[in-house]
């Protein structure tokens, strides 16, 4: 059910700033605000006040001016949320917003809840689910690869790839339940050659939208790159050039890191999360032990492997380690870093050149972390790395968790109708299938979300205010 009750909040971040918006929606809206705004000029209320204009007045809390104020109208259904809508821009002060919040509760208003504004605008038909997740992921978003999968997502480019996926799913289900219809005549209007390629180009539609997920992934969490190598080597010193900041502890005592730590850092418009860890070696302590362990786990988890090694200690020391690490990183992308190239001479580094583990497959930096020595060479191996496919304007990439899961299971159904097919298997069992495709894709827009628990759930990764 529609709560109608008109609801407010604060709608930018928390704290003080220049100027503060408060937001109130629903269909008392404009009523409650003209209980505690006089405009400045004549004095029309907001009731009626021109949708889609600002007025310049102030807020009064009894007798008293609380502040001076604008206030932008919009009418339904053309607003945000589809409601009558009022924001009040005010001076940043906290005490000012919190007072005029506290006017409207007292004025009939109730606070909203996390991501309620955004709730209604997908209840009252503005958007669908997925475009209303994406409103997140747009506020969120801190790389220009991630804004723009989060606006492209929001201005409708998933939800029209997935209805043109439904399209294409009803024809098909429309002729197999045409045959059901006139089964006792046994006709076949589905041509089953035809049907074969219509359900082929879906299931390709679908497994091109998995597997999106994981550069859809990488772009908004940011890719992940391990720094690992022996102790010494200068992973830690590397974590702080990459970022700029005195992050890690950087000391010529082995062993320094013992534990993970990692921060987000953009470059050329991709974020990547850096993850510094314990230096490998044999070692009686038990903690720096658990640590190295954690090592081990990251160079799993991460998509890129940076192995630092001190380009002046390399030696039967190296086989040892590189046992532990090369077979782990098969899958991955592998990047040899050799610091420390400021103490070596031009012949030792032609030794490591030709020498070190040349049937390992790994792009090769020779870096000096401490004096900032081929670092932009680093960035660049980095962002090969990455592999991040150029990602046009309107290229739609999952990115959402919960998209990637429902169109897991709207393949497993489809996959299901193509075997059907081809087993030859009865019409009403074809169309079971496929409606069940189109249910899990449903699920992605909301069309099929019928539980205000899975709704609630999904909103209430929202801030309130939005
Ligand atoms: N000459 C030179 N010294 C460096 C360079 N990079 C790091 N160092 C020094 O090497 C020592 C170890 O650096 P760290 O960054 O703490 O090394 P780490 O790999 O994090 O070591 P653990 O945390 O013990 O595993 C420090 O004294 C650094 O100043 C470099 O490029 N050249
Ligand atoms: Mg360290």
């Amino acid at each position: 059910m529609i709560d109608l009750t008109t609801i407010c909040a604060i709608s930018t971040p928390p704290g003080q700033g220049g100027i503060a918006v408060i937001r109130v929606s629903g269909k008392d809206a404009l009523g409650i605000c003209d209980t505690v705004f006089i405009p400045e000029k004549n004095k029309q209320k907001i009731v009626d006040q021109f949708p889609n204009t600002i007025r310049f007045g102030k807020i009064y809390k009894g007798e008293e001016v609380l502040d001076e104020v604008l206030v932008s109208v919009f009418h339904a259904p053309h607003s945000f949320t589809g409601e009558d809508t009022v924001e009040i821009s005010c001076h940043g002060s906290i005490y000012i917003q919190h007072e005029i919040i506290k006017l409207l509760l007292a004025n009939g208003c109730r606070l909203a809840t996390s991501g309620e504004f955004t709730q209604r605008a997908f209840l009252n038909g503005k958007m669908d689910l997925s475009q209303a997740e994406a409103v997140v992921d747009v506020i969120v978003s801190s790389s220009a690869a991630s804004h723009r999968l989060a606006f492209n997502q929001m201005r409708g480019g998933f939800s029209k790839e997935l209805q043109k996926l439904r399209e294409q799913l009803l024809d098909f289900v429309s002729l197999v339940e045409l045959e059901l219809d006139f089964s006792e005549e046994d006709v076949e209007f589905a041509n089953r050659t035809k049907l074969m390629d219509l359900v082929s180009n879906i299931q390709a539609i679908i497994s091109h939208l998995i597997q999106s997920f994981d550069v859809g992934n990488a772009i908004k969490n940011g890719i992940s790159v391990a720094i690992v190598g022996e102790t010494n080597a200068g992973k830690s010193t590397l974590l702080n050039l990459l970022l700029n900041e005195e992050k890690a502890i950087v000391s010529d005592v082995h062993g320094t890191t013992r534990d993970i730590i990692e921060d987000v850092i953009n470059i050329n418009g991709i974020n990547f999360r850096f993850i510094d860890t314990a230096g490998i070696r044999d070692t009686e302590d038990e903690i720096e032990t658990m640590g190295i362990e954690r090592t081990f786990r990251k160079i799993e988890q991460a998509s890129v492997i940076v192995w630092m090694i001190d380009s002046t200690q390399f030696s039967e020391k190296i086989d040892k380690i590189a046992d532990r690490i090369v077979p782990r990183t098969e899958s991955k992308n592998l990047i040899i870093v050799f610091n420390k190239v400021d103490k070596i001479d031009e012949e030792e580094q032609a030794v490591l050149e030709e020498e070190f583990l040349p049937e390992v497959k790994a792009k090769r930096i020779y870096l000096s972390a401490k004096f900032k020595k081929n670092t932009e060479e680093l960035e660049k191996a980095l962002l090969d790395a990455a592999q991040l496919p150029q990602i046009g304007e309107n290229d739609v990439v999952v990115t959402n968790l919960r998209h990637y899961e429902a169109l897991k299971k709207a393949l497993e159904s489809i996959e299901r109708v193509k075997q059907g097919l081809q087993d030859g298997i009865s019409g009403d069992f074809l169309s079971q299938d496929i409606r069940e495709c189109m249910h899990f894709l449903g699920e992605i827009t909301g069309g099929e979300i019928t539980g205000d628990e899975v709704l609630g759930n999904i909103f209430s990764k929202f801030c309130i205010g939005k």
